[in-house]
């Protein structure tokens, strides 16, 4: 039998808090413009909220580059602001879980400006300093062929002190060093701020990068095109990973708080294993990432892999998806599961459809796809109205994300030519991670009530029939499909929460069909990712009497052969 857990029970909603709602009138979301939306969170039913960083930072990365993990962001509010925040949720009956970003740091923090200030500062080993090393002709190099994931060399070089220092994101990220106990002591500190506060738990922002192989070897040459490569088979599951990863478990399980951690680019799933086993006190989850890179180019790295078109087949996201709900189940593991977030572009517009007759089935489509999959579930701010992608027209000018950008730019620098630019820029419409971070749609008045003057970035030109005001209240909206997977899940926990997962029709290449079972209740999920009707043969030991527990059509019997609708998805209770 299944190990039972609040946390197993709970689905989580992402606020991106740039962009959600802006309550003073400066153009910037904040932390009041939150509060004045809880009810809104807590009406679609979801347990937990999680918020993307909000602390001091030069917001180079949008806040993922702190400079004060103890205070917030003059432009998101006050410390007293979040404290009104966790008391708001919790009255509501919510958990508040929060971004711990402690793979880098900012290169303003002051234990990075103590470090680069001289060889003996009392920080200097709190990040990761080598010597550079020297081509045949003399010439200096960084210590080795590392690939930043935003561009360029992972070592950045300082003059003074001539050597070298490791950031895996931008160069105002440089990683802190977990070797030092005394990193991870300070870490450990911050945990228990926050937690002493009244959060409930943490995101831990890749934290699968956090122990290096400290031989620091060069990566091997994927693409011949680009000077550095990925070194992520070097860091993404490092000799000490898991040992840190317990010391944050202890933590955690003293104040039984949540955790999800991101882990991309892990290629030994017994690594992940190690991570979530229930009885290994070190995380309750991880994201993965091969959904989210279904559509990348994997002879490349990087931006150039996520900017390079590829096609992908139905049977691959099975792959995928089966992979992950076989192997947790096996293991006595739990999943994550998510297609947004801040850093993806939209479901609707990138595996699915956003033209307008059917984006609204569509949207409906992958929440039933997604929302009877075992684990638990993320969905991201205004996934929950499907919201979609930048528009098609949008000029790279409007971007506004440094990972694209310097991508972008790079390309530019190097004197690409147009063709090739547009290229990129049509792959960014579809998976840059602007297209999460326009701000959020709540009205059809100017600025989509997101604010009452231009928003720091533009927001999508939809606004006027996509917002939360016109769906709130309509039985027929995505919000409210929602909000029916989230009661069902409730409803019918055992089958839905805790039940077998298994594919059903696996080979179909248009209808993505499982089944969830526990004893002798058994529910069949079938959605059709085709934008026109498919006929689906209804295996016999469906053709039973049952309950429609769930369609974005209107049918209510199944049997026989059944033609499905584009888009079309439907959850049926067998009885
Ligand atoms: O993201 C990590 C990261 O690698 C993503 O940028 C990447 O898009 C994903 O793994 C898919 O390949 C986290 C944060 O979510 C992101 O916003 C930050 O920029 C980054 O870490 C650095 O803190
Ligand atoms: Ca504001």
């Amino acid at each position: 039998p299944i190990n039972r857990a609040w946390w197993k029970e709970s689905n989580v909603y992402q606020i991106y808090p740039r962009s959600f709602k802006d309550s003073n009138g400066d153009g910037i979301g904040d932390i009041q413009g939150i509060m004045s939306k809880l009810d809104y969170i807590a009406g679609l039913g979801v347990n937990i909220v999680w918020l993307s960083p909000f602390y001091k930072s030069p917001q180079v990365d949008m806040g993922y580059d702190i400079s004060d993990y103890r205070d917030i962001c003059e432009e998101y509010g006050t410390l007293s602001d979040i404290d009104e925040l966790i008391g708001g949720l919790h009255k509501r009956g919510l958990k508040l879980i929060i971004d711990l970003v402690v793979n880098h740091t900012s290169n303003k923090h002051s234990w990075f400006q103590s470090s680069i200030s001289s060889k003996d500062s009392e920080h200097r080993d709190w990040y990761i300093w080598k010597k550079p090393t020297y081509a045949a002709d003399g010439t200096r190099q960084p210590p080795n062929n590392w690939l930043s994931e935003f561009g360029g060399s992972a070592w950045e070089y300082d003059v003074k002190s001539d050597e070298y220092y490791l950031h895996l994101f931008a160069k105002e990220q440089p990683d802190l060093n977990w070797e030092n106990p005394r990193v991870r002591h300070a870490v450990h500190d911050i945990m228990r701020f926050w937690l002493a506060r009244g959060v409930d738990g943490f995101r831990m922002d890749v934290i699968n990068y956090i122990s290096k192989d400290t031989a620091f070897p060069d990566a091997p040459v994927i693409d011949p095109s680009v000077t550095y490569q990925s070194g992520a088979m070097y860091y993404a599951t490092g000799p000490r990973l898991h040992e840190y990863l317990q010391g944050l478990g202890n933590i955690l399980q003293e104040y039984g708080a949540f955790s999800v951690g991101e882990m991309g680019n892990v290629e030994d799933p017994t690594e992940i294993i190690k991570a979530v086993g229930f009885d290994r006190n070190e995380l309750n989850m991880i994201f993965h990432f091969e959904i989210e890179q279904l559509d990348y180019c994997s002879s490349r790295a990087m931006s150039a892999a996520r900017y390079t078109s590829r096609t992908w087949t139905l049977t691959e996201l099975k792959r995928i998806v089966d992979k992950w709900q076989s192997f947790m189940q096996v293991n006595d593991g739990w999943n994550a599961v998510f297609l947004e977030n801040h850093d993806q572009g939209r479901s609707v517009s990138r595996f699915a459809c956003d033209a307008p007759p059917v984006r609204r089935v569509a949207a409906k489509m992958l929440a039933t796809f997604l929302g009877f999959q075992s684990g638990t579930i993320f969905v991201y701010q205004g996934q929950e109205l499907g919201l979609a992608n930048v528009p098609k027209e949008w000029g790279v000018e409007k971007y506004r994300d440094i990972e694209s950008l310097n991508f972008y730019n790079g390309l530019v620098a190097t004197g690409e030519s147009k063709e090739v630019l547009d290229t990129v820029l049509r792959e960014m419409q579809k998976k840059a991670r602007d297209n999460a971070r326009m701000p959020m749609q709540w009205d059809a008045s100017e600025n989509t009530g997101f604010s009452t003057v231009k928003p720091w970035m533009d927001v999508n030109e939809d606004y006027r029939q996509w917002n939360a005001d016109s769906q709130v209240n309509d039985p027929s909206s995505v919000y409210a499909y929602w909000q029916s997977v989230f009661r069902l899940r409730r409803e019918f926990e055992d089958v839905l929460v805790y039940g077998k997962f298994s594919l059903v029709d696996a080979l179909n290449e248009s209808v993505f069909a499982y089944k969830r079972v526990y004893g002798s209740s058994e529910a069949l999920v079938v959605t059709s990712f085709r934008d026109s009707p498919v006929e689906w043969i209804l295996p016999k030991e469906y053709d039973r009497p049952g309950k429609m527990l769930l369609t974005n059509y209107s049918r209510n019997e199944i049997s026989g052969v059944i033609v499905l609708l584009p888009y079309e998805s439907f959850v049926y209770l067998i009885k």
